[in-house]
């Protein structure tokens, strides 16, 4: 039925419109693994007695549930779900004839300043990329929260950290690398190295890498590592976001600690035969996810990224990688669209950053959670401090 109504040219470009809104904002994953985990901690002190006693039950309503570990694996499951469920949907729409998509990143400056609404819904965080279809026109409206007012549209520097292609070391030979691989201080002597893209199967990498001897039974896991220097000037951003190409799974540890997984298992430990959750296929192969990075895990002089990119199966064609690290700055920079409403239309890559500045007028945060002294926030602020309710 959806193929007839697309036959439709007006309520095609009604339904890309509300659709690429939905999956920036409502179905963003960010926003989804959120409401799951709120929901995992409303039942999971209770779930042990209801497993207890409804063990080995069986209903039309469906059968109960286990375990814990099984309960705790579905929860996984949806998480890899709603994870994947933006790029394959939108990939999907391109054999209705639909565009392309490219990345989009929108982030609030400073953070908790205001509210972007991308036709009339929220869009989640301070700081948001996903892709999003080209060529579809869409109004983005900025709000100022109390004690803030809106100053413009900026669209963001982006620095070159470490761009795409750069040269990274490599062990392809189907082996774990041992403890303490994603670490500075491993060893890595004896890994292979080159230019990414890396991989193999598909004819644009510009190095390959091994997959062992059997066509059939490929290595599930190749595993990368790469240093770069970070100056004070360069730790002085707003945002550092990370662009990674993946075929078909992979997790991104910097300086140790684990910062993404994509298309693999949400939860749970990942080892040398996991494999990616789906296959990677299409427009995707060529496709870079954009993903924010947390400035505390930087530090200034050498930072190392560690990489596994995991095979969906061991017959699998092809596997590529490639990974480009980068600075946003917003602050100080011109105005590009002073209006609050600001008309998107992408037909490439794009970030866009709403600057709003302090009025300077005492405020309380939006939830008052503890005990609160007036005179700590109010403090030579004088009558303007008004607004307050105290409930208790
Ligand atoms: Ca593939
Ligand atoms: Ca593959
Ligand atoms: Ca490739």
């Amino acid at each position: 039925m959806l193929k007839e109504l697309l036959d439709n040219s007006s309520y095609k470009s009604y339904f890309a419109r509300r659709l690429s809104c939905h999956l920036f904002t409502s179905f963003h994953p960010e926003r989804m693994k959120l409401l799951i985990d709120g929901h995992v901690a409303d039942i999971e002190a209770e779930l042990p007695a209801h497993i207890a006693r409804w063990e080995g039950a069986f209903s039309s309503y469906g059968n109960a549930i286990p375990s814990e570990d099984y309960w705790r694996t579905q929860v996984g499951n949806l998480k890899t779900f709603v994870e994947a469920r933006p790029q394959a949907l939108l990939n999907d729409l391109q054999s209705y004839g639909f565009d392309a998509t490219a990345n989009l990143a929108l982030a609030v400056f400073p953070e908790d300043a205001g509210t972007i609404k991308m036709d009339g819904l929220i869009v989640p965080g301070s700081q948001l990329s996903a892709p999003f279809l080209k060529n579809i026109p869409v109004e983005l409206l900025a709000e100022s929260k109390p004690g803030f007012e809106f100053i413009g549209w900026a669209s963001s520097q982006k620095q070159d950290i470490m761009p795409r292609g750069a040269e990274w070391l490599f062990l392809d030979t189907g082996t774990d690398p041992g403890e303490g691989w994603t670490n500075t201080d491993f060893n890595d002597e004896s890994w292979s190295s080159g230019n990414a893209e890396l991989g193999y199967g598909d004819g644009d990498e510009s190095t390959i890498v091994a997959y062992g001897v059997d066509p059939s039974d490929k290595f599930m896991t190749t595993y990368f590592r790469k240093t770069f220097n970070i100056t004070e000037e360069q730790l002085n951003a707003d945002h550092y976001f990370l662009d990674l190409l993946k075929d078909d799974g992979a997790v991104v540890y910097l300086n140790g600690t684990e910062i993404v997984r994509a298309n693999m298992a949400a939860d749970g430990e990942i080892n040398n035969q996991s494999p990616a959750s789906e296959t990677v296929q299409g427009d995707a192969e060529s496709t870079f996810s954009s993903y924010p990075i947390d400035l505390s895990l930087i530090h200034i002089g050498e930072n190392l990224l560690a990489v596994e990119v995991h095979q969906n199966e061991s017959s699998s064609s092809d596997l590529s990688f490639d990974l480009g690290l980068y600075a946003q700055k917003a602050e100080g920079q011109s105005i590009s669209w002073a209006s609050e409403t600001y008309p998107l239309n992408i037909d490439s890559d794009f970030s866009l950053t709403a600057l709003f500045e302090s009025t300077g007028s005492c405020i309380l945060p939006e939830l008052v959670d503890g005990d609160i002294e007036i005179d700590d926030i109010c403090l030579g602020q004088g009558p303007e401090c008004q607004g307050i309710e105290l409930a208790g």
